[in-house]
């Protein structure tokens, strides 16, 4: 019999990932998470598509850097690039546009509707009063006003389910539990993969215990390849829903074509490249047939994600709209 190459990489892929899973240390709050998840979904299932109750769909937002630590009583860990801004924007207008939010964030990174706070301290925010009452000085009262409510309500109305991770394992813990929980949701689930995942780690299981003692000279240290969990994801978690990744590099000149690749191999509706240089100002959005579209911010005072999001929510529609009609059709 002819071995057929894609299939021997797709089960050494599934081989790699299973194995890392069992490896990985559990999730401490495994079951509440589980418990969460499946609430979340089942409720926001009932009003999409079919006679829905007006739910544009269900997006899993991932975002923040993944940590890769080093020693299983971690003190020494190797960080990813990402301060949360762009999950954390996309998140409010995701929300805007009418869909249910699952976050999956850094612990610790931007959140949504926090973004306008200061870097150094919220402090710088607040004023006492004569009475010791605290205020928001008329200058920024509109915007945290604002903030206030949307949050609010997103939280009041169910829409925003907010899931923290640290290291690599938790997240891809995570996003294995929210891909298997939403492939009920069919093509009315969303993925946009806007954290930066390590592509290397240290096993468990060959990780040092303790503090790795610096007595003993220079540190040789051999990481893993993280198994390619998008393609599980497509191949196996979540099969129908709409994947949007995300590629950074720091080259220009190989950023088109490693977007092109990741789109064919993982099997993504889209991959959204960006550049580190300027990542908040353009990012291109890479899609079937290589086509590409560059969004720009307007200006200084824009998000790039509202474009962004604008477009992918179009995209999305016309995606279960093209779905439907072929299900009819069949
Ligand atoms: C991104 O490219 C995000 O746009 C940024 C956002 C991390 C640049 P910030 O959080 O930055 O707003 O500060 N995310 C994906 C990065 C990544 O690790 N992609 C993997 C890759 O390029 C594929 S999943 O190989």
């Amino acid at each position: 019999m002819a071995a057929d190459p894609s299939a021997a990489a797709g089960q050494s892929s599934e081989d790699e990932a299973a194995a890392f899973f069992r490896s990985a240390p559990p999730l401490r709050d495994r079951d509440r998470v589980a418990g969460e998840l499946s609430e979340f979904v089942t409720r926001h299932s009932a009003a999409t598509g079919r006679g829905g109750g007006g739910l544009a769909g269900v997006v899993c937002i991932t975002s923040g850097g993944t940590t890769v630590p080093l020693e299983q009583r971690c003190v020494r860990y190797i960080d990813n690039f990402s301060s949360g801004q762009r999950g954390a924007a996309s998140t409010e207008y995701f929300l805007k546009a009418g869909y249910a939010v699952i976050f999956i964030y850094r612990r610790g990174s931007k959140q949504p509707y926090c973004r306008f706070l200061p870097e150094d301290s919220f402090l710088d925010f607040f004023e006492l009063g004569e009475e010791s009452e605290i205020k928001v000085p008329d200058s920024h009262a509109m915007v945290v006003k604002t903030a206030i409510s949307n949050y609010r309500k997103a939280i009041d109305e169910g829409l925003l389910l907010k899931l923290p991770f640290t290291t690599i394992f938790e997240y891809l813990q995570l996003l294995q539990m929210a891909s298997t929980a939403m492939n009920c949701l069919g093509h009315h689930g969303m993925f946009y993969l806007a954290a930066a995942v390590s592509d290397f780690y240290v096993p468990w299981e060959s990780m040092a215990k303790h503090k790795i003692e610096s007595a003993s000279g220079p540190l040789n240290m051999q990481l893993n390849q993280v198994p390619k969990m998008l393609f599980i994801l497509r191949k196996r978690w979540a099969p129908s829903s709409f994947c949007v990744s995300f590629k950074l590099e720091t080259d220009p000149d190989i950023l088109l074509q490693k977007a092109e690749v990741a789109l064919r191999k993982y099997g993504m509706n889209v991959v959204v490249a960006n550049e580190l240089a300027n990542y908040k100002d353009v990012v291109v959005m890479v899609t079937g047939n290589g086509r590409t579209t560059v969004v720009r911010r307007p200006s200084k005072e824009d998000d790039v994600e509202e474009q962004l999001i604008h477009l992918l929510v179009k995209m999305h529609s016309e995606h279960i709209v093209q779905l439907n009609q072929h299900h009819h059709a069949l």
